[in-house]
């Protein structure tokens, strides 16, 4: 099995096509006009052991926001299409993961009930074009999108990049672990997760 999950999104703002694949490893190809923003988007898919392509393209040029926030939807709806009814995965993951000085906790539950709970403090403004307020915006925007609850709490850390690598990363892991397939129902008392 294969789940290949695609996306493509056009507004006023922003042109935003997305695929990657849940089961197969890959070239990674991101393009976005934020230098730093790529370098974590194929950060997240290395680490999910999953091929990809994003393109997103800013149609107004303003800031950061739209490019981070149109993203997030677009990998979001194509995660949430690609798990469908969710059937036999293994729903939770938790990561804890240093990157030298930074150590960083990520845990998700692809509950259907989508939601972020982010406890981060950077002491610089930017890093490479990406206003690291859109780290928690990136994170909100995905999990809402994609009914998946995402708590991220640094644990600690002095520098920014790391502690933004390591939140990547450990998205990325967390994102491929809770995927895994692990049985034949849906993994809730309810019997459903959507
Ligand atoms: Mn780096």
């Amino acid at each position: 099995m294969s789940r290949e999950c695609r996306e493509y999104r056009e507004t006023r703002e922003t042109k935003i096509a997305v695929e990657f694949n849940l089961d197969e490893p890959g070239d990674i190809e991101i393009s976005t006009p934020i230098p730093f923003f790529n370098h974590m988007l194929e950060t997240m898919f290395l680490y999910m052991n999953s091929r990809a392509k994003v393109y997103a393209e800013e149609k107004k040029s303003v800031d950061d926001h739209h490019i981070v926030e149109d993203s997030a939807i677009v990998i979001g709806s194509a995660l949430e299409k690609c798990l469908g009814d969710r059937v036999g995965i293994k729903r939770f993951s938790h990561q804890i993961v240093p990157m030298d000085d930074a150590l960083v906790l990520i845990a998700v539950d692809i509950s259907g009930r989508g939601g972020a709970f982010i406890d981060l403090s950077f002491s610089r403004e930017a890093i490479g074009g990406l206003s690291l307020e859109n780290v928690q915006h990136f994170i909100d925007s995905l999990a809402k999108r994609a009914g998946i609850t995402i708590h991220v709490v640094k644990l600690r850390g002095f520098n920014d990049h790391h502690v933004v690598e390591a939140v990547f990363k450990g998205l990325g892991m967390a994102l491929y672990d809770s995927t895994r397939i692990v049985g034949s129902g849906v993994r809730s008392l309810k019997g459903v997760l959507r």
